[in-house]
Parts: structure tokens; C-alpha cells; sequence
């Protein structure tokens, strides 16, 4: 028998009354386009009918235990005997028929070609209003931003692929996160990825949502924030870095700096001195982080992550320090021998002003290094998203 030239797979999980529309679309994709084609079905431990309907509408219908949006995907793109892939959901909201353009741009060169929902038509009550307006242009903006990719519907579910370019992304989430971790890699990797307006259709009206709103949305923004350290501490570290050490140097170059008449003393320059201290701190976060997504094999290497792993090492590292312990060590030695010079070396200085400015700032600093270390504490929590 003739090897199938397309495989669409639909991962499934009780969708008894919508399948069999599904199957027979792509079925007629494939005669328009008088290609051979199989649908593999992948049920994700279905408790209503979805499975037996989908064998008898003629789908290949794939069991799979381990439940998850992106492990019945994986599961299906591995069992796919087709050159290029196309994948959608079973309910119906995406519009199988569609599949001839789809394999037309793969045919031209595209790796991966991703519907778009934005662009398209979408019917009156098939997303939410928060979704089509807020969460689904963010979460793509945040995307194009973090990773260069140009797409403007990251969650789309309908996207077609080569199965060559998908088994070289090593995909892993198991979650819904897959989606996004498709987008991310076919970027990273510089994928020829291309892009199609599609109609999103509603689903029928007795279905009970998967999605949850902030839930599912938070769990995209956090998946897209911590895989790009980039963007999410060493920017961030490097701007607080050099904001701190330029004010810091600015007060310590000119006696009288005025900031809107306000004129900037002791307070100022101990904040721009914590910022300085803050911002290599969570520069490091970001140093760490890229050495860990690499050494995980989470993310491609680019420019950035080769020249940290190159430059990073412990010995670098400890003769940095040292160099800055003891310019520490000087400075402090200079401060002590003028304080000796000025004041009884035994009399508390108590300026009330000082101490609330002190309280200020590391409250700020304590504030700003919660954040950012649970973010990078959540690294660790990785593979929770990737079982
Ligand atoms: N959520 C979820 N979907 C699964 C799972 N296994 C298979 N699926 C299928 O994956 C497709 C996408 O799931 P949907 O629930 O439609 O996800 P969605 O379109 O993001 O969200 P809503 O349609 O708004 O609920 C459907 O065909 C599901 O049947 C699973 O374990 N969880
Ligand atoms: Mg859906």
C-alpha cells in the first residue's frame, strides 16, 4: 500500500459529536487534492464514544494514556506516516477544509505554516472577548518580541508541517504549553514558517470549556517569560545596573547634582548604589538561566548563550570578584580613614532621614529580588511543564 503523502492528527478527549465532521473534512482535503492521506486520531482516554466513531468515519485512532493537549500531539506526530502534518482539534472550531492551502505553502518550502484565527473570521461567539483582544495579541506580541518570530495568532491550533522540521524540534510539553513550545523552537531554529488566515468556528453550546481564562493564559505568558532569561533578567539587570552606576558616579563626580529643584544627597546615592548591587544580581539570574536552559537542551544555543558558556566559568568568575572585593576592601578604607579624620570614631552617626531612606530602599530591594527569584526559582519547577 501506498505510503500516505499527508497525516492529520487530531488529539482527542470526548468529542463524540464533533469528530466524525472533522475526519470527513480532511477526508475531502485529501480527494480535492487527489493526494493519499490518513487521519490519525489520538484518544486521550476518551470516556464517551469519540474513539469507535472516529475508527468507523475511517480515522486511525491511536490510544494514549498519558493526558495532555501536547502529549496526545506528540504521541500522534510519531505514529504520522505522512511527509507533511497537519494538526487541529476535534471540536470543530477550526475548519479542516482548509487544508489544501496549507499543504500548498508546505509544498513551496514552508516548515511550518500556522493558521491564523486574527486574521481570518472568527464567528461571533466562538472567543471570548478577553481572548480575541487581549490574551491571544499579547501572548503573539510577547512572542514576536522575546523570540523574532512574525506571526499574529500564536495559539493557533490548526498548523501544518513538515514531519521532518517537527522531529528536529525535540517538542516536550505535554500541556497546552505545546503550542507555544512549537512556535518557540520553529523560531529559535529559523524555520520557514509561513501564515494563513483561517475562520474559527464556535464550539456547540453544551460544551464545557477546557480553557480558563487567566489559568491557561498565565500559564503561556510564564512558560514564553522563562524560557527567554534574555528578556526576562538580563535586560532588565543590565538597564538597573547601569542606571545605578551612572547616578552613582554622577554624585560621587559633582558635589551639588539637583534633580527638579530637589537636591540629591546621601538617600540618593545609597538607592542608585542598591540599584547598581540589584541589577548585577539579577543579570546573574539571567547568566544562570541561559547556561541552564542550554545545558537542558531546553533552548537552542544562539550568539548570546555561546558567548556566556565561553566567558562564565568559575575561574573567571572568582578573579572578577576578587577584583571587586578588593576595590570593596579600598573604598572602605578610604571612607574609615576620612571618618577618622572628621568625626570621634567612637560617636554614632543618627540622621532620622538616613534611616528611613535606608528602610525604603530595601524594602524596594526586597520587593524587586522576591520577583525575580522566584522566577528563576520556577526554572527548576520546568519539568512539571515537560512530564
Ligand atoms: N484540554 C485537553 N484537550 C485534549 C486532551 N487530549 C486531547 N485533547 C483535544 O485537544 C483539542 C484541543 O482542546 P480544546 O479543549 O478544544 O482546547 P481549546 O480549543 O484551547 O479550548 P476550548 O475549546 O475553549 O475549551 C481537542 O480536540 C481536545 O479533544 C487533554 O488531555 N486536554
Ligand atoms: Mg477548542
Amino acid at each position: 500500500m501506498k505510503t500516505p503523502d499527508i497525516s492529520v492528527v487530531i488529539p482527542c478527549l470526548n468529542e463524540e459529536k464533533t469528530i466524525r465532521q472533522c475526519i470527513h473534512k480532511a477526508q475531502k482535503a485529501f480527494r480535492q487534492l487527489k493526494k493519499k492521506g490518513e487521519v490519525v486520531v489520538v484518544d486521550n482516554g476518551s470516556t464517551d464514544r469519540s474513539a469507535a466513531i472516529a475508527a468507523k468515519a475511517g480515522a486511525r485512532v491511536v490510544h494514549h494514556a498519558v493526558r495532555g493537549y501536547g502529549s496526545a500531539l506528540k504521541r500522534g506526530f510519531a505514529e504520522s506516516k505522512g511527509r507533511y502534518l497537519i494538526m487541529g482539534d476535534g471540536d470543530n472550531t477550526y475548519d479542516f477544509s482548509a487544508i489544501p492551502q496549507f499543504i500548498g505553502l508546505l509544498e513551496k518550502g514552508a516548515e511550518l505554516v500556522m493558521g491564523s484565527r486574527l486574521r481570518g473570521n472568527i464567528d461571533k461567539h466562538a472567543m471570548p472577548w478577553l481572548h480575541r483582544w487581549v490574551g491571544t495579541p499579547v501572548l503573539t506580541a510577547v512572542m514576536n518580541l522575546f523570540y523574532g518570530s512574525r506571526i499574529s495568532d500564536t495559539n493557533c491550533g490548526l498548523r501544518g508541517m513538515t514531519k521532518k522540521a517537527v522531529h528536529g524540534l525535540n517538542l516536550r510539553c505535554n500541556g497546552m504549553e505545546f503550542a507555544t513550545e512549537m512556535v518557540i523552537k520553529a523560531a529559535q531554529k529559523k524555520l520557514a514558517i509561513e501564515e494563513i488566515p483561517i475562520d474559527y468556528h464556535a464550539t456547540l453550546p453544551d460544551r464545557v470549556p477546557n480553557l480558563h481564562t487567566f489559568r491557561d493564559g498565565w500559564r503561556h505568558l510564564r512558560f514564553i517569560l522563562i524560557l527567554a532569561p534574555k528578556y526576562l533578567f538580563l535586560t532588565p539587570g543590565l538597564v538597573l545596573f547601569f542606571f545605578g552606576l551612572g547616578l552613582s558616579a554622577l554624585l560621587f563626580i559633582r558635589n551639588q547634582v539637583t534633580f527638579m529643584q530637589i537636591p540629591l544627597g546621601l538617600s540618593t546615592a545609597m538607592f542608585a548604589n542598591a540599584l547598581l548591587f540589584m541589577g548585577l544580581q539579577i543579570g546573574l539570574f539571567g547568566i544562570y538561566a541561559i547556561i541552564f536552559n542550554t545545558s537542558q537542551g531546553l533552548l537552542e544555543e544562539d550568539r548570546l548563550s555561546r558567548w556566556i558558556n565561553k566567558y562564565f566559568n568559575l575561574e573567571m568568575g572568582l578573579v572578577l570578584g576578587s577584583l571587586v572585593l578588593l576595590l570593596g576592601f579600598v573604598l572602605s578604607g578610604i571612607t574609615i580613614s576620612i571618618l577618622l579624620e572628621v568625626s570621634n570614631a567612637m560617636a554614632a552617626i543618627n540622621i532620622p532621614v538616613t534611616k528611613l531612606a535606608l528602610l525604603a530602599v530595601f524594602t524596594v530591594l526586597l520587593g524587586i529580588q522576591i520577583v525575580f527569584s522566584s522566577f528563576y526559582l520556577s526554572l527548576f519547577n520546568l519539568k512539571k511543564t515537560l512530564e
